[in-house]
């Protein structure tokens, strides 16, 4: 056997240095340092399946509703705008807790899921998501943490073949758009089973590749984003919150909606200082065993 164990990582002059136990540590590393990383959602096979299904049936649906020709004028016609609104195992999706604990770690203070889109990358089909950009699309910064993360869950296994997402490594700590022979050289094609997440930060430059198979390849791609950041459509206008627990409600955005008048301004705030004062409690107990 070689002596050299390939784990074993030496180093010399090192200070600091980060250790990741579990797969939630390792994600958020990766997602901090290269700016993505694929994580599998736990779900079952069969689970797997039946989210399958019901994309499929969404979609025949959907496009009934908006009509076929319509959808492809506007080049909608391989896309369900907020599969959630019509289907409860699309919500579950959004509120993955291998997701959640994810975003916890990398957004500080509160985030809201600001959109959810099932997508279709068609197969021998030219696709509209196979050019470079960020999912904060005309963008050029730099934050010192993500603000806008994506997670990618795919519904069939992204493989080389069928498209699987490329992704530019570390582009969220550049402004620019680097130059094609950069992009050549160091773009990454991630592929990964069926029931994963591809999470990337929004400022990560991604695309999806070109399906070769004679199979689409299908995903539901979710932003979740800081507050400030509007939704791309209004889901609390959209679903009610009738049944719907206090911690959907809050990924949802109806702690987060944007007063139509002063008045109403000026009640949501009310509300949001008592809500405050239950805060700061907490935050205080956590402060203090940070002291110990
Ligand atoms: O299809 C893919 O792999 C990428 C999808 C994508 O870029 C997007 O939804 O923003």
């Amino acid at each position: 056997m070689n002596s050299f164990a390939f784990e074993d990582v030496s180093a010399y002059g090192v200070l600091k240095k980060s250790f990741t136990n579990t797969n939630i540590d390792k994600a958020v590393e990766e997602i901090n340092n290269i700016g993505y990383s694929v994580i599998h959602s736990g779900l079952k096979d069969v689970e797997i399946n039946t989210i399958a299904n019901q994309f499929d049936l969404l979609h025949t649906q959907y496009i009934h509703t908006y009509g076929h020709h319509y959808l492809k004028n506007i080049d909608e016609q391989n896309t369900i705008r907020l599969p959630l609104a019509f289907d409860r195992c699309f919500l579950e999706i959004a509120a993955n807790q291998v997701i959640l604990n994810i975003l916890e770690r990398l957004i500080v203070g509160q985030f809201i899921l600001n959109q959810q889109n099932g997508i279709i990358n068609p197969a021998g089909e030219k696709y509209n998501q196979s050019a470079w950009h960020r999912d904060l699309p005309y963008q050029h910064f730099v934050s010192s943490r993500p603000i806008a993360v994506s997670a990618l869950f795919c519904v069939d296994d992204f493989t080389i073949e069928n498209g699987a997402t490329y992704v530019l490594p570390a582009s969220h700590k550049h402004e620019l758009f680097p130059s094609d022979t950069y992009i050549l050289k160091n773009a990454i094609q991630t592929t990964a089973p069926a029931g994963s997440f591809i999470i990337i930060d929004c400022m990560v430059f991604h695309r999806g590749g070109n399906n070769q198979t004679k199979k689409n390849r299908r995903a539901i791609n979710h932003v979740y984003t800081i507050p400030l950041i509007k939704q791309q459509i209004d889901i609390p206008a959209t679903m009610s919150e009738e049944n719907m627990s206090a911690h959907l409600r809050k990924l949802l955005g109806y702690k987060h909606k944007v007063s139509k008048t002063i008045d109403e301004f000026l009640k949501s705030r009310k509300i949001f200082s008592s809500f405050h004062a239950s805060e700061a409690l907490t935050d205080s107990v956590d402060l203090s065993q940070n002291k110990t």
